[in-house]
């Protein structure tokens, strides 16, 4: 078949964010775009000639066109042999899970997580490295790098590969393994999960709801739940993905995920709930009139997770991102393990992971996960909560109500300023962070700060240094207010506002969050000049 070396030139805007690259669908559609970034890929990461790449993404509209492309030119580059999900259909976590279990050198996954898929909506693409992570921060700066000084890019001429069929075809000198997307992630679940105890649950008459949203998780839900635990058909609502994920937003949380969120507050509602994105990594958690923040989610996961064969002995330590509560320090702390505090983006768990210093992560952008891959997990932490529930026979609230009664309860919300525009966003948060030196023991609304900083990481496995990772400050009474700008947005800039305050005091653990909130709210939006400085007088979204 015909190769084809087509001269380019660098092309604006292929700067790499939080998560890999993200645009509108119709950005990725121009002419050579998507192609010059996955040359820019294979460069970046020292060529793909020989290598055994996993290709998979979570069925957006022009996913599979996507991957014929990206097929023709991982030919034409030489590599050996790509594994491809059946239909172009892989969760992330499933493809993180294959490039580990099949040895591959890497692995590209088709996603915009979270946000809308459509033409007219948002595509992305990342690239995750042997160990079935993110690229790290320093490969993502060489195939920056490479996009800004590219002249070529390769790629063959030839059918589409026929991805909707298992089986193996070739591609030139390159062979296309289409596999089922399912199956090799059922078994890694098994292993960690006591499926009969599960089963159990459900056959005594345990009631779930798992919200897929129109998205990927939607056949491995159906598969893991009804076909093998048991649950009954109806289980998984909105399980068949579509291209526009139903013209919905697939973001597991309760402004997104309304329909579960009604359901689960219903006079009859079920005993457990649970939602996944766009492209399965994220989740939410839902009892019976019983939201779970997602860094309370974590605290819980942290304190149970023995209960489940696969951390029966315990775990060696925990990470969370940066913005998310310090309800899980807590919990490390009274089992005696290290908790690391990371910026946001799953990729900084990588080293801890690889070096076992720690065993579960999790960020309040609603990311669980373990050291099973290295990719948050939504149905992962869906089974290890089903787990839990099963174990102990306590309900989702009583479980909660233990932990805060043992620990305290860090009272959590985050307000998203969206599509703001980006010279005023910067200008906020450049003029919040040249006063950050100035206001330790200032007062602001009554309330004083006690550290203000801006976060920067030094990795303890390999000693690199992450700066710009977001302005925090520590006000008194254990409170916490952070600021930072969105790395996975495709639309001017989102700033987003953490808030958090501790309470140890058992009488009050019940208090509507944004009560509990109120004075840490306003003298975060005070020091910031948010309002003012945007012209933004409310978030756009706030859970
Ligand atoms: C991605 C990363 C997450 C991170 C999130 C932050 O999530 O994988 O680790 O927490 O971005 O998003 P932002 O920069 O907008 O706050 P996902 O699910 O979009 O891949």
């Amino acid at each position: 078949m015909p190769m084809q070396t087509v001269r380019t030139h660098p092309i604006d805007g292929q700067k790499p964010g939080t998560s890999g690259l993200r645009k509108k669908t119709a950005i990725f559609m121009r002419p050579h775009f998507l192609e010059n970034y996955v040359q820019a890929t294979f460069d970046g990461i020292g060529g793909v000639a020989g290598k055994t790449l996993v290709i998979g993404g979570d069925g957006r509209y022009f996913n599979d066109r996507a991957i014929q492309v990206i097929l023709r030119m991982a030919a034409a580059n030489e590599a050996a042999h790509c594994i491809v999900g059946q239909g172009g259909i892989l969760s992330t976590p499933a493809a993180s899970n294959l490039i580990r279990t099949r040895g591959a050198d890497g692995g590209l996954i088709l996603s915009a997580s979270h946000n809308p898929g459509g033409p007219d909506a948002d595509f992305g693409l990342k690239y995750n490295g042997p160990n079935g992570g993110p690229a790290t921060e320093s490969v993502t700066d060489k195939i920056y790098e490479r996009t800004q000084n590219i002249e070529c890019y390769r790629i063959c001429a030839a059918q589409d590969v026929n991805i909707a069929d298992q089986g193996t075809y070739d591609l030139n000198s390159m062979s296309v393994e289409v596999i089922d997307p399912i199956a090799a992630y059922v078994t890694a679940m098994e292993k960690l999960f006591d499926f009969d105890k599960i089963k159990a649950l459900f056959a005594r008459g345990f009631t779930m709801r798992f919200d897929a949203m129109h998205a990927v998780t939607g056949p491995y839900a159906h598969a893991i739940l009804e076909d093998i635990l048991g649950a009954p058909k109806g289980t998984v609502i909105n399980g068949t993905p579509s291209p526009d994920f139903g013209g919905g937003h697939p973001d597991p949380n309760p402004i997104w995920a309304k329909e579960l969120m009604d359901i689960m507050y219903a006079d009859n509602a079920p005993d457990f709930g649970a939602a996944s994105d766009g492209d399965g990594d994220r989740n939410m958690i839902v009892g019976r009139h019983a939201y779970v923040t997602p860094s309370d989610s974590l605290a819980l996961l942290v304190a149970k997770a023995h209960l489940a064969p696969g951390y029966k002995d315990g775990l060696a330590g925990v990470a969370r991102s940066m913005p998310t509560s310090r309800a899980a320090d807590r919990v490390a702390a009274s089992l005696g393990i290290d908790c690391y505090e990371t910026p946001t983006g799953w990729k900084f768990f990588g080293n801890l992971l690889d070096a076992g210093k720690a065993t579960l992560c999790g960020e309040e952008s609603a990311g669980t996960g373990s050291d099973h891959v290295r990719e948050k997990d939504g149905l992962w932490a869906v089974l290890l909560w089903l787990n839990i529930l099963a174990d102990t026979g306590q309900s989702v609230a009583a479980l909660m109500e233990e932990l805060w009664q043992t620990h305290g309860r860090y009272y959590y919300s985050r307000l998203d300023y969206e599509d703001v525009d980006s010279d005023k966003a910067n200008a906020m948060i450049n003029a919040l962070r040249d006063k950050l030196a100035d206001l330790p023991g200032t007062t602001i609304k009554g309330l004083t700060v006690e550290m203000a900083d801006e976060f920067a990481y030094d990795d303890p496995v390999d000693g690199s240094r992450s700066t710009n990772q977001g302005l925090r400050l520590i006000i008194d009474n254990d409170a916490r207010a952070i600021f930072r700008l969105s790395g996975t947005g495709t639309a001017g800039s989102t700033i987003r506002v953490y808030l958090e305050q501790l309470e140890t005091d058992p009488t009050k653990l019940d208090l509507p969050p944004q009560d509990a909130l109120s004075d840490i709210r306003a003298a975060a939006l005070e020091v910031s000049d948010l309002v003012a400085m945007t012209g933004r007088d409310a978030p756009d979204v706030i859970t």
